[in-house]
């Protein structure tokens, strides 16, 4: 038997300073749908998530709720947990950068830094972002204000260990010059190269010494390693770094790093050149998708206008998030998140489309045919449509999902689904109920509906693999394999399909937009 590819996939080790919101689940549900969609295909995947524990931010909102940080996100590591669980995020490890074998790792990589060279002690005399983690020399700050979020920065002299990123440069330069793919959407690139690379890199302050939250420096303990070398590490840790040498060879480097656009400098400058001077492999790919927005502005807490994806899950199920979620957005850009639009889309694609088709199917089934699948034998050149339609809607969705393009995925496969209702207004199954010499003929209509469902239920699996297993329960069949969606005809003659209740309800919008 020959071994599956490996395939890779980190979504970003999140704060656990606050619970978190759509925008985060969002990265979440993309790695998780990848993460399927790659499974079906015959990967061996990977999916890797987390919490990055340390740091200032961190330790001032422990501060300011009264309590430790171990135990402050003790809580919320547990409550991030949870949250996957109801999102059903099929993810291998959860790491916690307070792990001891993590915080063991990231020690050794700092010394052997240290030890070849790349890491040297100095002073830092510059601004620093808490919320952002960041430091900023005083030309990067706009409106004397951090450039990435806005806020106020604070100026730190302190005694510090740099990482000797400047040496890197050139070699970061070959990197986005070589390999265009590396990081998407392209033009990403530009900015990383004409905001930073291109004006020259500074080396990086790599420790703090006025707080101890913090993996301490080895060899001098008045120092804790900055956080995002001790986050960016847990790619590494995660998968056996220092403690399973098979495991990590097997995984790394990873297929893609999946991220907000708020953090790409970090992935796409500091931690490549972390790596070359680890001499480790490159990861082969990072994304980086667009800002959710929560009804056109930036979601804050102090705006009140952050929007938490479980009332929708508890409202509307997971399958309906991760639907709206990938349809909705192109992956890349911005994109608004309201609650309007989420049940519009519920009703139109969900309820009228999808569920349409999944109810007058089984409906007419068990009607002409005592629920029972028959192949029919007259056919006529809407058939023809249908099925040419179903092998392209094949090719497409996987193209696009290899693309990670994901809303055009789903777009592909609800032309299909529309096509497959026109298909019953065209054919006009009822009106050859009526008629006892056109059985055939209708056995025909109602075998190409079910079967169009079939495939249906295979390419919806990665994104709604509830509903995709309940459509193959009610038409009586196996799941067959992502693959089967490719071919037409595989249901089986004499499945026994069932009508049961609607897959998805009407919602009302006066009455649910004040829920
Ligand atoms: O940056 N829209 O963690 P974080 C879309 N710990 N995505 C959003 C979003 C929004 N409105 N808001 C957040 C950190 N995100 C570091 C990462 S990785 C080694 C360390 C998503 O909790 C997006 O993916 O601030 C963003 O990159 C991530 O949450 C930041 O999460």
């Amino acid at each position: 038997m020959t071994e599956k590819k490996p395939y890779y996939i980190t979504t970003p080790i999140y704060y656990p300073n606050s619970n978190l919101h759509i925008g985060n689940t969002y990265t979440s549900i993309i790695a998780d749908v990848l993460k399927r969609y790659k499974t079906l295909q015959g990967y061996d995947t990977y999916l890797v998530t987390g919490t990055d524990e340390h740091g200032q931010k961190i330790m001032r909102s422990a501060i300011a709720h009264g309590t430790s940080p171990q135990k402050f996100v003790d809580i919320i590591a547990d409550e991030t947990k949870e949250l996957w669980k109801k999102l059903e995020i099929d993810y291998d490890t959860f790491i916690r950068s307070t792990e001891a074998q993590h915080e063991e790792d990231v020690k050794n990589i700092f010394t052997k830094l240290y030890d070849q060279g790349d890491i040297y002690k100095g002073e830092y005399k510059g601004y620093y972002c808490t919320p952002c983690e960041t430091f900023w020399s005083e030309g990067q700050l706009v409106d004397g204000k951090c450039p990435d979020c806005g806020r106020d920065v604070e100026y730190q002299e302190e005694e510090s260990y740099f990482f000797r990123l400047s040496k890197y440069e050139d070699k970061l330069k070959e990197l986005f010059k070589d390999h265009p793919d590396f990081l998407e959407p392209q033009f990403r690139q530009k900015e990383m190269l004409n905001n930073f690379i291109d004006k020259g890199l500074s080396d990086l302050s790599v420790t703090r010494n006025t707080f101890d939250w913090g993996v301490d420096v080895p060899f001098d303990n008045e120092h804790v390693v900055y956080v995002w070398i001790d986050a960016l590490s847990c790619y590494l840790t995660a998968i056996g770094y220092g403690d399973n040498p098979k495991k990590f060879e097997k995984y790394w480097p990873a297929s893609v790093h999946l991220i907000g656009k708020d953090i790409v400098r970090f992935h796409t400058i500091i931690w490549p050149a972390l790596l070359m001077a680890l001499d480790l492999p490159l990861p082969k790919k990072v994304f980086a998708h667009g800002w959710i927005l929560f009804d056109n502005d930036k979601m804050s807490k102090s705006k009140g206008n952050i929007m938490y994806p479980e009332p929708l899950v508890e409202l509307y199920g997971v399958d309906a998030l991760k639907y709206f979620v990938l349809r909705e957005f192109h992956f890349g850009s911005d994109g608004n998140f309201s609650s309007q639009k989420f049940m519009e889309r519920y009703n139109s694609d969900l309820v009228n489309d999808l569920g349409n088709l999944v109810s007058r199917t089984t409906s007419m089934i068990d009607k002409y045919n005592g629920g029972i699948v028959a192949k029919g034998s007259e056919t006529d050149t809407y058939d023809e449509e249908l099925k040419a339609l179903a092998k392209t809607t094949y090719d497409d969705f996987v193209s696009q999902m290899d693309d990670f393009k994901f809303n055009e995925a789903l777009q592909t496969l609800w032309t299909f689904i529309r096509r497959a209702n026109k298909y019953v207004d065209e054919t006009e199954p009822w009106i050859l109920g009526r008629d006892e010499s056109k059985k055939e003929r209708l056995n025909t209509v109602l075998y190409n509906l079910a079967e169009s469902l079939r495939i249906v239920a295979q390419l919806i699996e990665p994104v709604m693999k509830n509903t995709s297993k309940e459509i193959l329960k009610k038409l009586g069949t196996e799941n067959k394999g992502f693959a089967s969606a490719g071919e037409f005809g595989l249901l089986e003659e004499g499945a026994r399909v069932t009508k049961g209740a609607n897959l998805f309800d009407r919602l009302d919008l006066e009455v649910e937009l004040k829920k």
